[in-house]
C-alpha cells in the first residue's frame, strides 16, 4: 500500500503529489492534528525540491522522515504532598538520528500528547540540522502540570520520570533539555536521578547549572538567538531593531531573554503575556521592569497580571493575546497555534513589518499565508528559535572537552550560528526574480538536505 508516491506516473501535478503524500500521513496519523500541521508545512516546500533533484527523488525519504525511529511511553507514579498517589504519562519521541544523537527538550504541561511531541520532534530534526551542529532530533515530556506544585512535588515527579527515562537516553544516544515547564530547577532534579542510577557524571542533559556542567548563555540563548535572527532579517531590508516597538507573547524563558536582547539592541518591548492574558506597558518594559518579571515568574512563580500592581501605568488584558497592540515587530514566544489568521490581519493592519517565532509553530498556517502574501519578514521557529538547541550543542561540546568557554565566546558562536542559519534560508528561500526571502521554504529545504544526504549515505536502516 505504501507505494512510492512521487514516482507514480499518473500523478503529474505537484499539488497532487503533495496531496497524495499528506493523505498517506493522515491515514497513518489521522488524529494527530499538530503533527500533521507540522508535516504539511514541510511537505509543501520540500516535495517540489525532492521532485526536482534526482538524488532524493524516488527514495521515499520524506516518508521515512515522518516516521519516528522509536517512541517510548511510560507510567510515572509519584506521591503528592497530601500523600495521594498520582499517575502521569511520560514520553520520549526519538525521531531521527541520521546526523547525530537524538536531541531536544522535555515539556511538562497538561496539554502534552503524542501529537504535540511528534510535531515538536519533527520540527527539531530540521532545526538541529540548521544549527550546523551534529545533532539528531527528539522530544519528550509529560502531561504533568507543574503549576501550583511545591518544590518537593516537582522533585519527586522529576525523579520518578527519570527512573524510567534513564534506560533510553545517554550522552551519545539521546540528550534531553528544557522546554515549557522544564527549566533549571527540573533539569537539576532529572540530572541528579540519572547520575545516581547510572553512577556516571556525563553531559546527558543540557541546560545544567553552571557549577555542574552547564554552559554560560544557555538560559539566554533561545530568546537572544531569536532577536539576533530578527535583526539579520531587518538588516536584509536595510533596517534594524533601533527605535522599533516590539510585542512579545509569553513571559517564560524565551520571552524574557527575547525582551532583554530587544532592549539591548534599542527596541522598545511593550507587551508580555501568559495563559491568563497580556500586559501592555506603553512606556516600555525596561531592564529593571524585566528584572521584576524574572523574579515574579522564575522565583515566585506568579502570574503576569501582577505586573500592573507593581507598575500601575501598565494595563492587563485578560484572556487575550497581544497581537491587537500596534507594533513594528512581533515575537511570539509562548506556545503553538497562538497566532491565528485574524491576529495576522490585525498585525498587518497596524503596520507590523517583521514576525520572528521564538516558540515552536506559534503561527497557524493561515497566519503564515497572510504574512507571505503581504511580503513582510517572517521567520519560522525552526530557524529563529534554533539558538537554544545550538547552545545546548555548545554545552555538549564543552562537556566532552571538560572545559568551559567564556560568556563572550559562547555568545559569539551563537551569533555566528544564527547568521549561518539566515544565510542558509537565503540560499534556499530567496526568489531570484522578486528578491523576497521565503524563510519557511529556505529553512525547510536547508534542514532537509543535510539529514537526507546522511540518510542516503547510511542506506535503508
Ligand atoms: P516556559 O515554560 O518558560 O514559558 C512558557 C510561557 O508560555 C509562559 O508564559 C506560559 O504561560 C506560556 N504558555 C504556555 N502554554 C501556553 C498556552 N497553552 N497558552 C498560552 N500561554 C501558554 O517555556 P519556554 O519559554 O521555554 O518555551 C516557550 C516556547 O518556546 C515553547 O513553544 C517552546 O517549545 C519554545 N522553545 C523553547 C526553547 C527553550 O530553550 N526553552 C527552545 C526553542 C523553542 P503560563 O505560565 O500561564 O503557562
Ligand atoms: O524546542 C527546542 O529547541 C528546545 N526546547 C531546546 C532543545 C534543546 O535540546 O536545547
Amino acid at each position: 500500500m505504501y507505494f512510492n508516491i512521487f514516482n507514480t506516473p499518473n500523478i503529474q501535478k505537484m499539488e497532487e503529489k503533495i496531496k497524495n503524500f499528506l493523505d498517506l500521513v493522515k491515514e497513518r496519523n489521522g488524529h494527530e492534528a499538530e503533527f500533521i500541521q507540522a508535516v504539511e508545512e514541510v511537505a509543501e516546500t520540500v516535495i517540489p525540491y525532492i521532485v526536482k533533484h534526482d538524488i532524493y527523488h524516488g527514495k521515499n525519504i520524506l516518508l521515512r522522515m515522518v516516521e519516528p525511529e522509536r517512541v517510548i511511553t511510560f507510567r510515572v507514579n509519584w506521591v503528592d504532598d497530601t500523600g495521594e498517589i498520582q499517575v502521569n504519562r511520560g514520553y520520549r519521541v526519538q525521531m531521527n538520528s541520521a546526523i547525530g544523537p537524538y536531541k531536544g527538550g522535555l515539556r511538562f504541561h497538561p496539554t502534552v500528547t503524542m501529537s504535540i511531541l511528534k510535531f515538536l520532534a519533527f520540527e527539531q530534526v530540521f532545526k538541529n540540522s540548521l544549527t550546523t551542529l551534529p545533532m539528531g532530533g527528539g522530544k519528550g515530556g509529560s502531561d504533568f502540570d507543574p503549576k501550583g506544585k511545591s518544590d518537593n512535588e516537582i522533585m519527586r515527579f522529576c525523579h520518578a520520570f527519570m527512573s524510567e527515562l534513564f534506560r533510553h537516553i545517554g550522552p551519545n544516544t539521546d540528550i534531553p533539555a528544557g522546554d515549557i515547564g522544564v527549566g533549571g530547577r527540573e533539569i537539576g532534579f532529572l540530572f541528579g536521578m540519572y547520575k545516581k542510577l547510572k553512577n556516571e557524571f556525563t553531559g546527558v542533559l543540557t541546560g545544567k547549572g553552571m557549577t555542574w556542567g552547564g554552559s554560560l548563555i544557555r538560559p539566554e540563548a533561545t530568546g537572544y538567538g531569536n532577536v539576533y535572527f530578527a535583526e539579520k532579517m531587518l538588516q536584509s531590508n536595510g533596517d534594524s531593531f533601533k527605535g522599533k516597538t516590539v510585542v512579545i507573547s509569553g513571559s517564560g524563558n524565551v520571552a524574557q531573554y527575547a525582551a532583554e536582547k530587544t532592549n539591548q539592541l534599542g527596541g522598545k518591548v511593550i507587551t508580555l503575556s501568559d495563559s491568563s492574558g497580556y500586559i501592555v506597558d506603553p512606556d516600555g518594559i525596561n531592564e529593571s521592569k524585566l528584572a521584576f518579571v524574572m523574579e515574579l515568574k522564575n522565583i515566585k512563580r506568579g502570574r503576569i497580571s501582577e505586573y500592573v500592581v507593581k507598575y500601575p501605568s501598565a494595563k492587563f488584558v485578560a484572556n487575550k493575546t497581544p497581537w491587537e497592540v500596534k507594533c513594528d515587530v512581533a515575537l511570539p514566544c509562548a506556545t503553538q497555534n497562538e497566532l491565528h489568521g485574524k491576529d495576522a490581519d490585525l498585525l498587518l493592519k497596524n503596520g507590523c513589518i517583521c514576525v520572528s517565532e521564538g516558540a515552536n509553530m506559534p503561527s497557524t498556517k493561515e497566519a503564515i499565508y497572510k504574512f507571505h502574501k503581504a511580503k513582510i519578514l517572517f521567520a519560522p521557529g525552526k530557524a529563529s528559535n534554533a539558538g537554544g538547541v545550538a547552545t545546548s550543542g555548545l554545552e555538549m561540546t564543552q562537556n566532552s572537552l571538560r572545559y568551559n568557554w567564556t560568556r563572550a565566546e559562547v555568545d559569539e558562536k551563537l551569533k555566528d550560528i544564527m547568521s549561518n542559519i539566515h544565510d542558509a534560508c537565503i540560499k534556499y528561500g530567496k526568489d531570484e526574480k522578486t528578491g523576497y526571502i521565503d524563510y519557511v521554504k529556505g529553512a525547510n529545504i536547508a534542514g532537509f538536505v543535510k539529514v537526507a544526504d546522511a540518510m542516503l549515505a547510511q542506506g535503508v536502516v
